[in-house]
């Protein structure tokens, strides 16, 4: 019988030569290059700054093979340097809304009065069918955050004009100067409403602001004098796939003079959805795709993945369009 020592030898040294081959021609990913977080299919990406330190809240895809959706959690990650981002893990689990039957859909967390405030999309149970939108509570912004009114906020009758199950989604809170908070959402339909100082109620009317080509993921914003309310749209004529397009406004109450788009699509990715802060002196725009694959597992609508740009804006105030890249912020920012 022959040795296989030398076989195995052989073998060894072949892994060997394979595995330097491999780390010469695919070199790790530079730290804050697109997509920020690789280990993880992650959506709906939602900046807040908390002192000297960005978080970023953002949803879990764990679609399987030609599942569209699988979203039971939200995560957050944060940095000091856009470069290197801490995981924090789960803040909440849609679990966690007792009326919620599942889908940890578009979010977002905003500070008031030393509480972090997290607002989000989920499917209500049967008593009040349809998307819904829930407002959890915690003293810290990596949570744990706890359901803070034991009911959603909006429902789908609190919007009856509303043609689909899942209009209410995507909520974008924002407190302006006078220190009124506001809740924009919407799918189709965008609407927004004051909140109450106790953050869990709405105050007064639901007001609708459709933008031209509205689809989903509002995200408002304010810059000197100019409030902005920046979306994933939809041109059905002329477009497959959401981009991201943004209307200003002299105030929160609008009116809304549309500005046409900022972004063209996701890479493979039939959404897009904006995030928008100012952090260390440079604005930024999250965004998502679908570009990233994980073992056996490709970028899929419901495997997306985060990602983040610089973002400009030109004398007036508008914002000037962005590409989505693999440097991102690495890169020096544009001038
Ligand atoms: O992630 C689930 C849904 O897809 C979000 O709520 C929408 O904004 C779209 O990204």
């Amino acid at each position: 019988m022959r040795s296989i020592v030398p076989r195995i030898l052989a073998a060894a040294a072949l892994a060997t030569l394979s595995s330097v081959a491999q780390s010469q021609t695919v070199p790790a990913p530079v730290p804050g290059s697109n997509p920020i977080i690789r280990d993880k299919f992650t959506a709906d990406p939602a900046p807040l700054v908390v002192g000297d330190r960005l978080y970023l809240y953002v949803g879990h895809d764990e679609a399987k093979r030609d599942e569209m959706f699988n979203m039971r959690e939200w995560l957050v990650y944060s940095t000091t340097d856009m470069r290197n981002w801490t995981d924090h893990g789960p803040i909440m689990r849609v679990a966690d809304f007792k009326w919620a039957k599942r889908d940890a859909w578009a979010s977002q967390a905003i500070e008031k009065d030393g509480k972090f405030w997290f607002y989000a999309a989920v499917e209500h149970d049967d008593t009040h069918p349809g998307k819904a939108i829930a407002v959890a509570v915690s003293d810290s912004p990596t949570g744990p955050f706890t359901d803070a009114k034991g009911s959603a906020l909006i429902t789908n009758e609190m919007t009856p004009k509303g043609t689909h199950s899942w209009e209410d989604i995507d909520p974008t809170v924002f407190t302006d100067d006078d220190g009124t908070t506001w809740i924009a959402w919407g799918n189709r339909q965008a609407y927004i409403a004051r909140l109450k100082p106790n953050m869990i109620e709405i105050d007064g009317p639901i007001v609708e602001i459709t933008p031209p080509h509205f689809e989903e993921g509002p995200w408002l914003h304010k810059r000197g004098g100019l409030y902005y309310l920046t979306y994933a749209s939809l041109d059905r004529a002329t477009h497959t796939d959401e981009r991201v397009s943004y209307s200003t406004a002299p105030s929160i109450r609008g009116p809304w003079t549309y500005r046409g788009e900022l972004t063209g699509s996701g890479k493979y990715s039939f959404t897009i959805h904006p995030g928008i802060m100012e952090f260390r002196g440079h604005w930024y725009l999250f965004l998502h795709n679908a570009a990233l694959a994980i073992g056996d597992q490709g970028g899929a609508i419901g495997r997306r993945a985060v990602t983040v740009e610089y973002l400009l804006y030109d004398a007036n105030g508008l914002m000037l369009p962005v590409t989505q890249t693999e440097a991102g912020v690495t890169a020096p920012p544009p001038r």
